[in-house]
């Protein structure tokens, strides 16, 4: 930590169809983490990619079409330490050895593991199985302090701090437990069809999930058709799940709270809110997706920039993992 600004980490995976809700509550706090970090690090998954079917050259494109929309969000490279995971091999080597204060129940418990494999748990890969070790292992080789996500993420941050607890304790104090930072508002979007799900890539209604390359059109018809209830009050309630979330959807929108949501649009019909959440959406996500326009077609500049930041995280991550063979009794 320089200057009491504490060190960030976050990833994200590569799709190309990344959504509302990964905006507001990760690329959103990523942007705004980069000028509070020292450093900011931010990197595109790739490597968590394998645990589910895939192909490999599908898989480059996807890279680059998630740092450009992360640059186009305004994810600035001279403020940051922006990289793609599998350029630096420490993250794949501090896995092997965080395996060791890992148990399998740890990873039992895991509900994302659960919920996505449900039935078929016994045809899923082991890398999906395992994947929270290398999710610990992706902030504790930059010893971050800092980890700004969803709160879907919120099980494996908690796990990553046991796993840092556990090997200070098993081999003396080496690595740093990390804090789980949730945006205030956002931390969970919902499907916009099916409002008591999460807005999810892979589990989500295609009407219900707004993607961030979605075109005004698009934003407005996903929007206009969002599932509300069947009285008329714009109150954020459990009971109240759409609202809830389009009321949410706009404070983030326009950078205010619920209740001046809810003040604005006291008395006013579902109909003319809902068109207030789809401006305020649209003006959130068309200068992304203008940018991104501009910079996705120049393939050889976004690989320049990737493989820049692999360099600074290498230069990190490669002390810590010294730090950690060293204790553990390698070499
Ligand atoms: N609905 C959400 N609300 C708020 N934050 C969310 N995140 C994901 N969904 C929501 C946060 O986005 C970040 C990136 O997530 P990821 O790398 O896991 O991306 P993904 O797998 O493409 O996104 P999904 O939708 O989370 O995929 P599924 O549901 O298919 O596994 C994380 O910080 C996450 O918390």
């Amino acid at each position: 930590m320089a200057d009491g600004k504490p060190i960030i980490f976050s990833g994200i995976q590569p799709t190309g169809a990344k959504h509302l809700g990964n905006f507001i509550g990760a690329i959103r706090q990523y942007v705004t983490g980069q000028d509070r970090g020292d450093p900011a690090i931010f990197c595109v998954v790739d490597l968590h990619s394998i645990s589910v079917p895939y192909d490999p050259e599908d898989l480059r494109e996807r890279v680059l079409d998630t740092a450009a929309i992360l640059l186009a969000a305004g994810l600035d490279p001279e403020r940051c330490i922006f990289f793609r995971q599998a350029d630096v091999r420490e993250h794949t080597e501090m896995t092997w050895y965080l395996s060791a204060v890992t148990s399998h129940g740890d990873l039992d418990r895991m509900t994302q593991f659960k919920e996505k494999t449900g039935s078929a748990r016994e045809l899923a890969s082991s890398a999906l199985f395992y994947y929270p070790v290398l999710m610990a292992a992706d902030v504790l080789v930059y010893r971050g302090q800092e980890v700004p996500v969803g709160e879907d993420q919120r099980q494996h941050v908690e796990l990553m701090r046991e796993i840092a607890r556990r090997f200070n304790a098993r081999f003396g104090e080496t690595l740093v437990v990390p804090e789980l930072v949730l945006p205030k508002v956002g931390a969970r979007i919902m499907d916009l069809q099916e409002p008591e799900r999460k807005m999810s890539t892979t589990g989500g209604t295609p009407q219900g999930t707004v993607l961030v390359l979605d075109d005004e059109k698009a934003i407005r018809k996903k929007v206009g058709s969002a599932v509300t209830d069947s009285g008329r009050e714009v109150r954020a309630a459990p009971d109240k799940p759409g609202v809830t979330n389009l009321i949410d959807i706009l404070a983030v929108a326009r950078g205010t709270g619920r209740e001046e949501i809810e003040r604005e649009f006291d008395g006013v019909g579902y109909g003319d809110f809902k068109a207030a959440v789809a401006d305020g959406v649209v003006e959130l996500l068309a200068p992304v997706r203008e940018r991104y326009e501009e910079i996705r077609p120049d393939e050889a500049a976004l690989e320049a920039t990737l493989a820049a930041g692999a360099e600074k995280a290498r230069a990190i991550a490669s002390v810590t993992v010294a730090d950690v063979r060293e204790r553990m009794g390698f070499g």
